[in-house]
């Protein structure tokens, strides 16, 4: 159908266009449309407010928030979970500027996104003439992203944004910058040309087999092995290979390390996980398969004192992206292609002539997680008042594993930390996290995401120091009455409360903050239900409630400020200074 036939001009509700015409803005709408995109996140404003009200027209849900940077984040974890790129739309300048935080952080973590910004006037712009927000946003974008477009001419609008989607999700994904100028959207042209100039994108990210002789050498390798460990990442929970990959290990009986966001693709309480054992077998295994994860510092590059004597490890590695391979050290079988393909090529060489690993491997690892598991577990249960990070994630991790399917977000340092080695996860993709960067701010986009993207209920697990980077968005969460229940851990402030002021100064310490504060009235003030938790018993209690109404809900976990330790557990990569102890 022409794209004006239906539209009304959402100020005025009369007629915009003749039914014969169509423009800029209804050509990008219809383009995103005709592929499947059905949200926006962004924040409203010149020259695009217009953009969105026609998008909601049309039946596009559009989700606006207070900031960019947010809308940006929960553009990137729709990517994530729905393997279509979320997409953030933004005003010029500025606002671009704050999206595109968001927009090189979905690159970083291969996550699809479009970034879809309104610019000034070419014209003055590149006179710097002094335009409205006036920046030469694609060339800023260039750097950050996998590819950046900008529209000049209607016509073209359907090829850009086919360009858009397919750079954004085919091989490695990640983060696309859409240039649109304001003159661009109120461009007219026949109805009927416009509707031929769209671009329905055809298998969008194709598979990618790997080479038979790749696969080979990589059974060869496993087949070799003494004491091998898989290691799964995000990369293999986007992938969405879930029933392969877990034939692939159950099949193999290859013990499995989670990444942080590929905790439960298998579920945590898997016989085969590795989780609790995690230093064993970093540095005991002799073969290491990595699916979907690259060995970056979260994975100390693959050296170091965690993996063991130098050399001891062959590495097997499954990427989309040819050049991760021998990024940090060599990989004696590189498995280029789309994990599907690759896990389902492998699971085929597992066959009659298969050898599990052999027992004394998997018996040391069931035994060191056995002792891991018992040291962790009387903490869980502790009654201490305040609460410290093990009692109060005590608490949590018993409502996620009554509610597999809720959404697990959380960021933090400590909080993030003990969250993650304590809240076992069951169902793939239901983990959301700081990632790649470990960047705070992506708690509240990621959670209206998770929630409008599946439905589900969500728990966001948050620092107070993480909290504030994006708090102002729980009014977005009470606006459009999304089932996120936000658990801010207040230990007055970065790490801890307890620093002090070195120089006795009047000031406090930088790390910390308003002792005391009751996050909880700031959800109260939008409508939301806010809730004051002191003990385990309140907190289980308020975070049910949520989870059983679904109402937009705050609890205020009172942690003790002694409990937490500078920077969680990275505190090693602090630069160490020579002069000033303080
Ligand atoms: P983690 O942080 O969990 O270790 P990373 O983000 O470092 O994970 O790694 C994810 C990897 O997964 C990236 O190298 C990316 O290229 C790869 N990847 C993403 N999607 C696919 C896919 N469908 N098939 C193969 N590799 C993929
Ligand atoms: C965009 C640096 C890492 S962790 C953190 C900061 C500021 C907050 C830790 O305090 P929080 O957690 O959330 O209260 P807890 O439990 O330890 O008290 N800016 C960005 N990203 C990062 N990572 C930082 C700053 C940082
Ligand atoms: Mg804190």
């Amino acid at each position: 159908m022409p794209a004006m036939a239906q539209s009304v001009d959402a100020k005025t509700n009369e007629a915009a266009e003749p039914e014969s015409l169509t423009d800029g803005f209804h050509l990008v709408i219809d383009a995103l449309k005709l592929n499947d995109i059905n949200t926006i996140y962004g924040v409203p404003g010149i020259p695009i407010t217009d953009l969105g009200r026609f998008a909601q027209a049309e039946g596009m849900r559009v989700i606006s928030f207070r900031h960019e940077q947010h809308a940006g984040n929960a553009a990137a974890i729709a990517g994530f979970l729905t393997q279509k790129p979320g997409i953030c739309l933004t005003v010029s300048a500025p606002g671009f500027l704050n999206g595109l935080t968001a927009l090189a952080n979905a690159t970083t973590n291969c996550f699809p996104m479009i970034l879809i910004s309104g610019s000034s006037e070419r014209e003055i712009v590149d006179l710097q003439q002094g335009d409205y927000e006036e920046m030469d946003q694609l060339a800023i974008a260039k750097p950050l992203c996998k590819a950046a477009f900008r529209v000049l001419h209607a016509e073209d609008i359907g090829i850009a944004v086919a360009r858009a989607i397919r750079a954004a999700v085919s091989g490695r994904p990640g983060g696309v910058y859409l240039d649109l100028p304001a003159k661009l959207l109120g461009q007219v042209m026949e109805a009927e040309a416009g509707r031929k100039s769209l671009v329905k994108v055809v298998d969008p990210a194709p598979r990618q087999i790997p080479a038979p002789d790749a696969v080979a050498r990589a059974l060869e390798v496993l087949k070799g092995a003494k004491r091998p460990l898989i290691i799964l990442g995000k990369g293999a929970a986007y992938a969405r290979a879930d029933a392969d990959i877990r034939a692939l290990v159950e099949k193999s009986g290859i013990p499995y390390l989670p990444m942080s966001m590929a905790k439960g693709l298998l579920p945590d309480d898997h016989p085969q996980s590795a989780g609790p054992a995690r230093s064993l077998v970093l540095k005991e295994a002799d073969v290491v398969m990595l699916i979907g994860a690259r060995l970056n510092w979260l994975l100390s590059h693959g050296k170091g004192k965690s993996w063991g004597e130098p050399g001891s490890k062959t590495f097997i590695q499954i990427d989309i992206e040819p050049r991760e391979m021998d990024s940090n050290l060599e990989i004696a079988a590189p498995l280029v292609g789309d994990i599907g393909s690759c896990v389902s090529a492998l699971l085929q060489g597992i066959d009659g002539d298969w050898q599990a690993p052999p027992s004394e491997w998997t018996d040391a690892i069931t035994e060191r997680k056995e002792k891991n598991v018992a040291k962790m577990s009387s903490k869980l249960l502790s009654n201490s008042l305040p609460m410290d990070f093990h009692s109060a994630l005590g608490a949590l991790r018993s409502i996620v594993k009554e509610r597999p399917d809720a959404i697990l977000v959380n960021e933090g340092a400590n909080t993030l930390d003990f969250a993650r080695s304590i809240i076992d996860m069951y169902q793939p993709r239901k983990r959301l996290d700081v990632g790649t960067w470990g960047i705070m701010g992506i708690g509240m986009g990621a959670a209206v995401a998770a929630a409008v993207e599946t439905g589900k209920p969500v728990l966001a697990v948050e620092g107070d120091s993480a909290f504030g980077f994006s708090g102002m968005e729980i009014e977005t969460i009470c606006r459009y009455n999304l089932p996120v229940c936000v658990v801010v851990f207040n230990n007055n402030g970065i790490y801890r409360g307890t620093d002090v002021n070195p120089s006795g100064g009047p000031d406090v310490a930088t790390t910390v903050f308003v002792k005391d504060s009751r996050y909880d009235k700031m959800m109260e003030a939008f409508g939301g239900v806010g809730v004051h938790a002191t003990t385990p018993d309140e907190l289980s209690r308020a975070v049910n409630e949520a989870m059983d109404s679904g109402k937009p809900t705050l609890v205020n976990a009172v942690i003790d400020e002694k409990a937490g330790t500078e920077s969680g557990r990275i505190g090693n990569l602090n630069p160490q200074s020579v002069v000033s102890k303080t």
